[in-house]
């Protein structure tokens, strides 16, 4: 498995995030990607590679150029608040719900940081946008890969991108990798891509970024959003809408679900992809489901991950794999590397 490695992933490198009133210790570590990386080089599972550097400009065709100015700069301008800034993380605090303006972009810092956001668990530090944009490097050099005609490509990066929509952060995600796939794939000429999201939590970002669309159908497997995060997004009546509307299935399952019904759900879930005829993959590779993870419900096996891998390789697509969440750090390594290797064999 050709892998794109972030390099520049433990720049970004959160303290805290608020979780039910509290400020408690990070689950989104440079540990779990450091993992994953351990695990690949054991099991001599191809070229490591650093990724290929990208203009800004590649980042357009899925975010907004205000969020990617906001984005760029906001660690500088929550330093220049206040100089002891430098030693906590920015969360934000208010937010543009219904009936208040998303349109303004006010020059006070915490009412930009809650237009461009979702929630306050997503720390935003002095190395993020060096580490996201690396890692949007990496989608973009496995896609082109994948495009040039590799079988498949791993981008291993973190922080992951799943919940960053065209112009916010949120879920741990600031820049949407797996979506910069699926738009390189698109603009190298691949007509029809499918985006399967086996992260544990749905895709709300990369869903919106394409739910207009019939050129990429989106289809994910997770916990129902009614008990489980993003909460807002990821029903299964959501269709797509407009050229859109019937490019997008999502398949909730309730929280506790084990691997007989989530391994079937895949198989519908890979029909649909089956059925729209997709020329290219790229996959949302959450390991999150394992049954050890400290802020999610399924209760897959590390086995079961290599079925998973074999499941995929049947569709028979070029396939990009986009590394996502999973924050049991001791096993995420195997976990995410069982998926490749029975992709591989
Ligand atoms: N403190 C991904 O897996 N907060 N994001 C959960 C636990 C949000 C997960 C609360 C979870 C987001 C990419
Ligand atoms: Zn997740």
């Amino acid at each position: 498995m050709l892998t794109y490695y972030n390099h520049l992933h433990s720049d970004h490198e959160g303290k805290v995030e608020m979780f039910r009133g509290a400020l408690v210790p990070c689950f989104e570590v440079p540990a779990r990607v450091d993992r994953v990386l351990a695990e690949l080089k054991k099991r001599k599972l191809g070229t490591v590679l650093p990724p290929n550097p990208f203009d800004d400009s590649a980042l357009l065709g899925v975010h907004s150029q205000r969020y990617l100015d906001f984005l760029r700069g906001a660690w500088d301008d929550w330093v220049a608040l206040d100089p002891a800034n430098a030693k906590r993380d920015a969360l934000p605090s208010v937010w543009p719900v219904r009936t208040l303006r998303s349109d303004v972009l006010p020059d006070n810092f915490a009412a930009r940081m809650g237009l461009f956001s979702m929630d306050a668990g997503s720390p935003l530090t002095d190395g993020t946008w060096d580490a996201a944009r690396a890692g949007a490097d990496c989608a973009l050099s496995a896609a082109l890969a994948v495009a040039g005609g590799k079988r498949a490509a791993f981008a291993l990066t973190r922080p992951p991108g799943h919940h960053a929509g065209a112009d916010f952060f949120g879920g741990y995600c600031f820049l949407n990798n797996a979506a910069l796939a699926a738009q390189a794939l698109r603009e190298q000429g691949l007509e029809r891509v499918a985006i399967l999201d086996i992260d544990y939590h749905h895709g709300n970002g990369t869903q919106a970024i394409f739910y207009e669309r019939a050129d990429v159908f989106y289809t994910s497997i997770h916990g129902d959003p009614s008990t489980e995060f993003p909460f807002y997004l990821g029903y299964a009546d959501e269709l797509g809408a407009g050229a859109g509307l019937g490019f997008n299935r999502n398949w909730p399952l309730p929280r506790g679900s084990g691997f007989e019904v989530w391994h079937a759900t895949l198989q519908q879930a890979l029909q649909g992809i089956a059925e729209f005829d997709a020329q290219a993959l790229v996959v949302s590779l959450g390991l999150d489901t394992f049954v050890g993870d400290p802020i999610a419900g399924f209760t897959l096996q590390t086995r079961d991950f290599l079925q998973v891998g074999a499941d995929l390789a049947r569709a028979g697509l070029p396939t990009v794999f986009v590394f996502e969440g999973g924050y049991a750090v001791a096993d995420v390594g195997v976990n995410a590397v069982n998926v490749l290797q029975g992709f591989d064999q």
